[in-house]
């Protein structure tokens, strides 16, 4: 059943002259117990979502709507190793990979037990990484490693990428991690411009070992050891190793298996960052932090899996964006985290959400005919005040936001994070209750000005609030965006763990690349001609 079906929702649209009405400012002022009404806590984690367009009684109806769709039943379906993963035959197991401290975990496509391999994967990552921290590990001229280079793209590099930037305060600074992704030979080039490569080792992530733009990185690598090395062969194993489920393809480019980290189709390349693909990661903060962001995701998966709806913060996230996204139009949805070392976060969630949920057909195939996932976008503060916050605060669209932020800082220097949180609480003071008219003309604003002066505020913003950015409070941050992913597509009944929508794109490029670097006849339409044309003509005339 989809929210459209259920009774709860057919009330909420019967009331949605009420809601559109509400009033953050009466609601506030009616009740000054809202925000403690309202606020929940879960794995280090406090959600403050009283500046929501809501009362208790729409809250209580988005909660029926969710009972109505059986979502209790389809979290279990996940944890369960049901394969709910339907189009691609899979069960949907991210969870398995940190559920460390439970005993089996079973994909019911083969009634076995996924955690010993699971355990031994961990294991064998752990034991490399400490070899290449400790400088045990060594080039093929025998120097330790100074640069670790994480070549892989989409679910194979925006995890690791961003948590590498997000926990970089625990990462072991001798050892720099980067990370080259684009089949522009730009993203290769100036990121190993400065690197010896003696000292420098590349993690090729792939899940399939095929994807055209990290097998061009990685072969462009290759060269550049080999360049190095003069051609001597046995560089490749000690400056590669791989990440994939695909052991032949990985033997075929050179790389010893013995050093390949494997993982599972039952991962789905955006929810991979706790799998193998973590890699990069872990030899930065090492295993036992990279053990500890396990156990954040883990406690946020319990908290999700067990939690009433009234207390469950993914629920809830997912629910109130279904109100804006479903009854009040919104188009997209805005994510600011209040830490520079969030910086990548929003990026990393605009592929786990959209790739998940920009769907437009349900379960049975059928056109949906409401809308599906939101536009994910977002900078860190204070950046964006400067920036786009101006559509926030007088654009004409409705964008809901999540503000996220630290009580402490890891830099500690002089006022700023008393300067940078006074920011985040003021943005969703300001979002929320806005500025009449009335207080613009007692400021002595020239009449003329007053409309440009007023904000009219009832803007709505979830705060999420941790004490420190630690491995374990970055787990659970990341655990509950998957989920809340999860309760959103359960509700819009769509399959959110398969990714058709790439496949298009990419087969048409394999048929364009021949056609580049040819004269053949072209017969696309006129502009894809025109363009390949025009492509053609600049690079068979020299350079200037
Ligand atoms: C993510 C997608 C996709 C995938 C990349 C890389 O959920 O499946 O982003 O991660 O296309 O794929 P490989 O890991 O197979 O190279």
């Amino acid at each position: 059943m989809n929210f459209t079906e259920t009774k709860a929702w057919a009330e909420l649209e019967r009331n949605v002259g009420k809601i559109r009405g509400f009033s953050l400012r009466d609601a506030f002022a009616a009740d000054p117990a809202r925000a403690e009404k309202m606020t929940i806590d879960a794995a280090g984690w406090t959600l403050d979502y009283s500046k929501n367009l809501v009362d208790a009684e729409t809250m209580a109806a988005l909660r029926a709507v969710a009972e109505e769709c059986g979502l209790k039943d389809k979290i279990e379906a996940m944890f369960s190793g049901e394969h709910i993963n339907e189009t691609e035959d899979r069960a949907v197991l991210h969870v398995a990979l940190r559920a460390l401290s439970g005993g089996a975990v079973v994909d019911q496509g083969d009634g076995k037990d996924v955690m010993p391999g699971v355990r031994e994967v961990l294991d064998k990552m752990a034991a490399f990484a400490e070899q290449v921290r400790s400088g045990a590990w060594k080039g093929l001229s025998g120097k330790p490693v100074r640069n670790v280079v994480n070549i892989g793209i989409g679910g194979s590099d925006l995890g690791p990428c961003m948590a590498a930037i997000a926990l970089a305060p625990y990462s072991q600074r001798s050892i720099r991690t980067a990370f080259v992704s684009n089949v522009d030979a730009t993203h290769f080039a100036e990121t190993v411009r400065d690197m010896d490569p003696e000292e420098t080792l590349f993690l090729v992530a792939s899940k399939t070992f095929t994807t055209l733009e990290t097998m061009d990185n990685a072969n462009t690598a290759r060269e550049w050891i080999l360049a190095h090395y003069e051609g001597d062969a046995a560089a490749v194993a000690k400056h590669f190793v791989a990440i994939s489920t695909a052991a032949d393809e990985v033997a075929k480019f050179g790389i010893d298996t013995a050093n390949m980290f494997g993982f599972w189709n039952w991962v789905g390349g955006r929810y991979s960052l706790p799998s193998a693909i973590g890699l990069s990661l872990m030899i930065a903060i090492g295993p036992d932090r990279f053990r500890e962001m396990l156990g954040g995701y883990e406690a946020m998966d319990r908290h999700f899996r067990t939690a009433p709806f009234e207390k469950n913060l993914p629920v809830t996230l997912g629910l109130l964006g279904i109100l804006y996204n479903n009854l009040l139009g919104a188009q997209s949805h805005a994510v600011l985290p209040y830490d520079q070392y969030l910086a990548r976060f929003p990026a990393y969630l605009q592929q786990l959400d959209m790739e998940s949920n920009g769907k437009s057909v349900d379960k049975q195939g059928r056109r949906v005919s409401w809308q599906t996932g939101p536009i994910v976008w977002g900078e860190p503060g204070t950046n964006g005040q400067h920036a786009f916050y101006q559509l926030l605060h007088q654009g004409t669209k409705l964008v809901p936001a999540d503000f996220i932020g630290f009580l402490r800082s890891h830099n500690p220097l002089g006022a700023h994070h008393v300067h940078l949180m006074a920011n985040f609480i003021a943005q969703t003071e300001a979002l929320a209750f806005g500025k009449t008219a009335d207080e613009v003309r007692a400021e002595g604003a020239p009449e003329a000005l007053v409309p440009h002066k007023t904000f009219e505020g009832n803007r709505p913003t979830n705060t999420l609030v941790a004490d420190e950015l630690t491995p374990a409070t970055f787990g659970a941050l990341v655990a509950l965006y998957e989920h809340k992913v999860f309760v959103q597509g359960a509700l819009w009944d769509v399959f959110s763990f398969d990714q058709w929508g790439v496949q298009l794109g990419k087969v048409l490029a394999k048929k364009i690349i021949p056609e580049l670097t040819s004269g053949s006849a072209l017969a696309h339409d006129s502009s894809t001609n025109a363009l390949i044309a025009r492509f053609r003509a600049a690079n068979a005339a020299p350079r200037a």
